[in-house]
This record gives structure tokens, C-alpha cells and sequence, in this order.
């Protein structure tokens, strides 16, 4: 019989997902452990965690509440069906999100991964649409440079090459509008960058191009994490409410990333203090243990579907593990962590001491521009000659062997830490990767 109680030794078996599979496999890195701002490797180490795992531990690693609240559950009621039955645990949670989440987005809709909110959420607007007789509009708007997750309505209004490349034509009827990076302009910018809120007019140009008659929603990341940190330009977002409102065209603010505290606000939407109609979550939610997504809706959208007789199901979606009790009670756990450690305002407060630790990089070897918000950095590196990614992949490796956890998406290094990182912490991230950078080929 297999032993799996210890490491294994095939790995052929597991196709893993978004991972170079023949390297990892030649070379495996693999956690055993977590505590707080650590892994523990199968090798015997402790690694500073610089990604919060994948932008979803919040508030770090195996915090006794959440691990008890799961044990309890899991217990107590494993599964109760999604669909014409419920339990009290799922109700409280969306209750508690709803005391945090911004004004007049008092409803809750659950799902099991960014990836599902978000196309929850294109299914809201569209049936939204519909139901209050304005069904000519079904086009949805993207951004260049958008990642709204991996099913097929995301990779649709996403904005990343490889996957239009890879799996076709995609959804019909959707447009996208430029991506906001100007490095021109706004390299080594702390914060919000000064240049490009006019990128915002484009969707006008969209609108003249198809007529906001066709048009239901514009769905777009307040940052942009996955493709590299791409923050918005000072007014930009809320130049895109003014032109959705304006044309009745729905915005949806795609905050997986963004959600539960990363800016210093619970959501972007308050930390810019814009206002979508429709707000996409996932990860932080239940700190990343349990699967769990939750999109929040305006009151308005919720109650245009609440009419016609009430025997019949008012919005035709769901998933087999929608407001799962255990996903539940994790969730509860984790929104009480975050209070008692006042985690969803601790970027605000340490985002200075963040900033200027991040920005004392900016004369290691190969970088070429430094970006922050929140706690959310990015350093992207001058890729190698013919070999792009190569060079942010290669510190990757060697940042994990001088013990410390960071993302890269092309040759950018992208750093999202849980939100309970110190002082020391963040110099000890910074000095880590200053060395790395150094010695980089
Ligand atoms: N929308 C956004 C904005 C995201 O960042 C998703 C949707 C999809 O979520 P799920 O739970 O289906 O993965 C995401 C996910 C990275 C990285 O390193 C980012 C994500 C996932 C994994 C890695 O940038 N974002
Ligand atoms: N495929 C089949 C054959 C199913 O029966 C179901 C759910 O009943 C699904 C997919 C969807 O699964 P989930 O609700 O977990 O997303």
C-alpha cells in the first residue's frame, strides 16, 4: 500500500496546475507546514511567506480559530444541500460580509473560487439585464491585461494572450479596453501613478463603436494582480463608473485579490471610495483554507429578480457547494480574525513602512520599475535578451532557497504578504531580495 503519511515519491500522477510540471518535478519544492508568516519545506527549512500562499492567507497560516471552527463543523454538519435547503452558518456569514462590504450591496451570492464569481457575475448582469427588459444588452467589456480566473467567461473578457491563443474564439460580443500601464510616464510611481485616467474615455469610444443599447457590464480588476500589479491611474475608476452610469451599463469590480484588506480598506471599492455595481470575491474570504468565492450585488440588482410567483427560482445558478458549511464556518472564523486583529486596516498603517522598504530596491541589479499599493509590490525586472521570464523565474528559485516566497508573472516579482507581517518581516523580505537581485544572472 501507498505511504501517505510521509513525502511522496511519484509525482507523475498529479498534473499540476498553472506550474512548469517537468521542472518541478525534476526539482521539487514542497511545503509540509505552515505557522503564521512561515512554511516549513519537506526539506527541513522555514520559508518567509512574501505571496500571503496565492494571494489568499490574509491573515497567515494556520490561525487557531479558523483551524477550530473547521474541526467543529465538519463535525457537526458536513453538507446540507445547496439548492431549496439551507443552514443558519451560511446566513451568518452573509450577514457578517454584508456589515463590511460597501453601502447598498447588502446581498451575497456564493460560490467556490474567484474563477466561479466571476462568472457568477457576468450571469448576474446579463439575467439583470434581462429581467428589467433591457435583453439587447449581452455585450461585456474587459481590459487588456485583465485576469478574472480560468473559466470560460473570464478568459473571455480577460485580457491575456495565451489564452485566446490556446482555447479559441471564446465568448462572442466582448470588447476590451487598454490596459493602464504607461511605464513611460509613471515608473517608480509610489502608489497611485499621476498618468493615464484618460484611458477611462475609451470605453466612450466602445460605446459609440456598439451602442450602449448592446452593452450589459464592464468588468475590470480596481489593481490588476496576476499580470504584473497594475495599479489605476488617480481617477480612472471613477471615470469608468461615470461613463457606465451614464450609458446604464453595469461595472463590476473583480476584487479576489483586492478583497479583505489587501488596499487597507475591506474592499478597493471603499479604498477608492468607487462604487461598482457588482463586486467579485474569493481567497481572503476564508483566508485561503476553504474553497469559497462570494459576489456581492447592489440592493436594485438583487430586487429586480425578486418578482413573478414565489414558487419559481428567481435566478437559474448555483454550485453543488454554494455557502458549503464548512466554507461557512471557515469564512465566519476568518472575519473574526480579521476584526480582532484589525487585519482589513493594518496595510493602511504599515503601507508607508511597506513602500519606502520596497522602493530601497530601486538600484539593484536589473530592475527597471518598483510599484506598490496597499500591501500589494511589484518589481519588474529587465527581462534577458530573446528569453523573457526567464531571469524573475531564475529569483524565484533562488529566493526559495534563501528562504523566502515570491510570485512572478512574466519577468515582474509581485509580493502580496499576509497582512500580519512586521516590521522585521518586511526588512528581512527586502534584504532577501536585494541579495537575490544581485547575484541574478
Ligand atoms: N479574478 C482575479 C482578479 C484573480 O486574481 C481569479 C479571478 C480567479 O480565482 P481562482 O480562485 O479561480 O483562482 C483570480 C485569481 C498570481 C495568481 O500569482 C493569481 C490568482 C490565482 C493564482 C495565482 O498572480 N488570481
Ligand atoms: N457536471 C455534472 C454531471 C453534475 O451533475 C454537476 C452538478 O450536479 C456539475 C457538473 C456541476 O458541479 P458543481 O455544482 O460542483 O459545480
Amino acid at each position: 500500500m501507498t505511504d501517505t503519511t510521509t513525502v511522496p515519491n511519484d509525482l507523475n500522477a498529479f498534473w499540476m496546475p498553472f506550474t512548469a510540471n517537468r521542472q518541478f518535478k525534476k526539482q521539487p519544492r514542497m511545503f509540509v507546514g505552515a505557522k503564521d508568516m512561515h512554511y516549513a519545506t519537506a526539506d527541513g527549512r522555514e520559508v518567509l511567506d512574501g505571496t500571503a500562499g496565492l494571494w489568499c492567507c490574509n491573515a497567515g497560516h494556520c490561525r487557531p480559530k479558523i483551524t477550530e471552527a473547521i474541526q467543529k463543523q465538519a463535525a457537526e454538519l458536513d453538507y446540507a444541500p445547496a439548492f431549496q435547503m439551507g443552514h443558519p452558518k451560511a446566513f451568518q456569514l452573509a450577514t457578517r460580509l454584508t456589515d463590511i462590504s460597501p453601502k447598498g450591496m447588502d446581498h451575497v451570492f456564493f460560490t467556490n473560487s474567484g474563477s466561479e464569481s466571476v462568472d457568477t457575475a457576468l450571469k448576474i448582469a446579463l439575467a439583470y439585464q434581462r429581467v428589467k427588459g433591457e435583453g439587447s444588452r449581452t455585450r461585456l467589456i474587459g481590459r487588456e491585461r485583465g485576469y478574472h480566473g480560468v473559466n470560460f467567461g473570464g478568459i473571455s473578457v480577460g485580457g491575456i494572450m495565451p489564452n485566446r491563443k490556446m482555447f479559441g474564439t471564446l465568448l462572442g460580443g466582448v470588447d476590451h479596453l487598454p490596459h493602464t500601464h504607461l511605464p513611460d510616464q509613471n515608473s517608480f510611481t509610489r502608489g497611485m501613478p499621476e498618468h493615464g485616467a484618460n484611458l477611462a474615455d475609451e470605453l466612450e469610444r466602445i460605446v459609440a463603436v456598439h451602442d450602449a443599447s448592446t452593452i450589459a457590464a464592464v468588468i475590470v480588476e480596481p489593481v490588476a494582480g496576476s499580470t504584473g500589479v497594475l495599479i489605476p491611474p488617480k481617477g480612472y475608476l471613477q471615470r469608468l463608473r461615470d461613463i457606465c452610469t451614464k450609458h446604464g451599463i453595469l461595472l463590476i469590480f473583480d476584487e479576489v485579490i483586492t478583497g479583505f484588506g489587501r488596499l487597507g480598506s475591506p474592499f478597493a471599492a471603499q479604498h477608492f471610495d468607487v462604487m461598482p455595481d457588482i463586486i467579485t470575491t474569493a481567497k481572503g474570504l476564508t483566508n485561503g483554507v476553504i474553497p469559497m468565492g462570494a459576489v456581492f450585488v447592489r440592493d436594485e440588482i438583487h430586487d429586480a429578480f425578486m418578482t413573478g410567483p414565489e414558487h419559481l427560482i428567481e435566478f437559474f445558478h448555483g454550485y453543488t457547494y454554494s455557502g458549503n458549511p464548512i466554507a461557512s464556518a471557515a469564512g465566519l472564523a476568518t472575519l473574526e480574525t480579521y476584526e480582532e486583529e484589525g487585519l482589513l486596516d493594518r496595510a493602511s498603517d504599515v503601507g508607508q513602512y511597506w513602500e519606502d522598504a520596497l522602493h530601497s530596491l530601486k538600484d539593484a541589479k536589473h530592475v527597471i520599475d518598483i510599484r506598490n499599493i496597499g500591501l500589494i509590490g511589484a518589481i519588474e525586472l529587465e527581462p534577458i535578451a530573446g528569453e523573457p521570464t526567464k531571469r524573475a523565474f531564475s529569483c524565484f528559485l533562488d529566493a526559495y532557497e534563501r528562504g523566502l516566497l515570491i510570485r512572478t508573472t512574466g519577468d515582474t516579482i509581485a509580493l502580496s504578504p499576509p497582512l500580519i507581517i512586521s516590521k522585521d518581516q518586511i526588512d528581512q523580505l527586502v534584504d532577501t531580495l536585494r541579495t537575490v537581485l544581485n547575484e541574478a544572472d
